[in-house]
């Protein structure tokens, strides 16, 4: 390879420590405006960078999801990369690779580590937010040892080091050199969608979209996913071209908000309900109000390409449904066929999944949300596939979670089986009983009130087991921690949770990737074992615990809501 020098001179900067820059649940996130204070980036960069042991001479991959300072940050990263010392960095052309894309990245190519540079489904923009994160070599999100060790090192850091140099031109594949620091531009599809290839049966899936009789919308936000959509689907699989909506990436999504629910991708929302009003989970399918018929399948991805929302026709499939779905019907796939070695969720994820571990007798873990605690049992070979209710999905394939692995999973189990999704749904609780499930998000609320009310509910926590609400009797509430099985961290106070005889569950969670106030997820779960009383509408379903739930909290009362912000 020639490569093209860029001129450069190290230069130390001084500077002083942010108190601000501590990761949540998936690295630091903040507004722009706050990523746009002289040298705060520069910071959290140098953290991690002093918190890795040696870096000299290895590779680092480097990329984002394209919104806007992504651009910018690229710049600042690779500059400063050089001047750590690292041999080389693999950055997505334009400075674009998904979130599961760059774990692939990472894996492939025996990097050292990664930075990605997302906030995920946030709102992108000058006014929305940004976010940054490391990978380690596994190719999943640091561990909290690190991410812990990184906010040590903000708070005391006073000098950064970076060169001087022109910016690295990353809208060509030509490679470019930072001193000793080689720059490889890749293409950010390539190595993913060839992973894809070898997981999923294309030629299966090839013919359910040349039959005729099947169609389907994937909505990709205007953010990361459309590359990746356009060349998997209407390329390699041979969707028809409209397939792919939204997809062209945009630095602020076309001002949307790329979170892939049923308030979000109102687009594809309104595509597949067809006029129909929506929260539709659990309804029957019927004659569309304009007589169109909607596609058989609909699907969508977030900011950073990591989440996925499956739908049918007229039809929702829960986050926590399409995890057990995905692992009850695992084996049609060729990359599983030989099925799984265990599964995992995320504590508020609904037990759905759990039925079906049991089932298949193979481990089930739980552990607290957040990709990055799956990354240990992944490593171990105790787990193949993990998914959370907040529309994500993966498996051991990476260690991220994965939008458009989970959509190419249902179009293998749908090229195999045959049947609309709704059908596969109603066997799947005919077969396993059926978790009613919602969460109940209340943004932006004032952060001393949210703190109050999760101070109360933890001092509850005692003195709930044996008390009866209605029908229903806790069998035990607590502050939910989880000592990692692999490595033997504990992590502690990750919701609160109150589990009743019957299955039922509430947790309580104050979210770690707002950027405004606080954000309280409520997450309701009732298990119904009786057919005939599966196609309840979900808010129904679960209204005297939903009830239970804000008696408890005293939320709305506290909050001065009414109703909740979002209800997924
Ligand atoms: C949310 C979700 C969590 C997910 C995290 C990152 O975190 O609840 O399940 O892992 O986002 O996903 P929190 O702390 O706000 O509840 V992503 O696609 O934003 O990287
Ligand atoms: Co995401």
């Amino acid at each position: 390879m020639i490569y093209k020098d860029v001129k450069m001179t190290l230069r130390t900067v001084p500077t002083k420590p942010f108190d601000d820059q501590k990761p949540g649940t998936s690295g630091l996130r903040k507004k722009v405006s706050v990523f746009q204070q002289p040298h705060y980036l520069e910071n959290f960069v140098q953290a991690i960078f002093n918190a890795l042991e040696n870096c000299k001479g290895k590779t680092l991959v480097l990329g984002g999801d394209g919104r806007f300072y992504n651009r910018h940050a690229i710049q600042v990263i690779l500059k400063m990369a050089a001047a750590a010392g690292f041999g080389k960095v693999l950055v997505g052309h334009n400075g674009i690779l998904s979130t599961p894309a760059a774990s692939c990245v990472i894996r492939k190519h025996s990097a050292f580590g990664g930075i990605i540079l997302s906030a995920s489904h946030n709102p992108g923009g000058p006014g929305g937010d940004f976010g940054i994160k490391y990978n380690t070599t596994n190719g999943g999100p640091a561990p909290e040892k690190i991410t812990d060790d990184i906010y040590a090192r903000t708070r005391y850091l006073q000098r950064y080091y970076i060169v001087d140099a022109s910016d690295v031109p990353l809208d060509t594949l030509d490679p470019t050199r930072l001193g000793d620091m080689r720059v490889e531009v890749i293409d950010p599809v390539y190595d993913y969608a060839e992973m894809m290839e070898s997981l999923f049966d294309f030629p299966a899936i090839r013919q359910l979209f040349a039959s005729n009789t099947f169609s389907m919308r994937f909505d990709a936000m205007h953010a990361v996913t459309g590359p990746y959509a356009h060349d998997i689907l209407e390329n390699r699989l041979g969707a028809p071209v409209g397939t792919v909506m939204n997809g062209i990436p945009l630095e602020d999504f076309g001002d949307g908000h790329p979170d892939p629910n049923l308030t979000y991708a109102h687009d594809l929302v309104e595509t597949m309900f067809n006029g129909r009003s929506q929260h539709p989970a659990s309804r029957g399918t019927g004659t569309s109000m304009c007589g169109v018929q909607p596609p058989d399948f609909g699907a969508a991805s977030d900011g950073d390409g990591d989440r996925n929302m499956i739908l049918g026709k007229r039809f929702f499939v829960t986050p926590s449904d399409s995890l057990a779905v995905i692992a009850a019907n695992a084996r049609l796939a060729p990359g599983y066929h030989r099925g799984l070695a265990g599964v995992a969720r995320s504590m508020p994820t609904s037990m759905a999944v759990d039925r079906v571990a049991q089932a298949l007798n193979i481990g089930c873990y739980e552990t607290p949300t957040g990709w990055k605690f799956f990354g240990n049992l992944m490593d171990a070979g105790r787990v193949t596939l993990c998914g959370e209710e907040s529309f994500g999905t993966g498996s051991s394939h990476v260690r991220e979670k994965d939008g458009l692995w989970a959509v190419l999973f249902w179009l293998n189990i749908l090229a195999v089986r045959q049947q609309p999704v709704e059908d596969i749904l109603r066997e799947h609780w005919a077969k396993y009983g059926r978790n009613f499930y919602t969460r109940h998000d209340y943004e932006n609320v004032d952060s001393t009130i949210a703190k109050d009310i999760m101070a109360q509910l933890h001092n509850s926590m005692a003195t709930l087991a044996g008390k009866t609400f209605g029908m229903r009797r806790v069998a035990y509430s607590d502050d939910f921690s989880y000592t990692d099985p692999i490595d033997g961290s504990v992590s502690t106070g990750q919701g609160m949770r109150i589990g009743f005889e019957d299955g039922a569950r509430i947790v309580f969670r104050l979210s770690g990737t707002g950027t405004e106030g606080a954000t309280l997820r409520i997450y309701v779960e009732a298990y119904e074992a009786d057919p005939a009383k599966h196609m309840q509408d979900t808010q129904h379903a679960l209204a005297d615990l939903i009830g239970i739930a804000n008696q408890l909290s005293g939320i709305r009362e506290k909050t001065g809501r009414t109703e909740p912000t979002v209800i997924t």
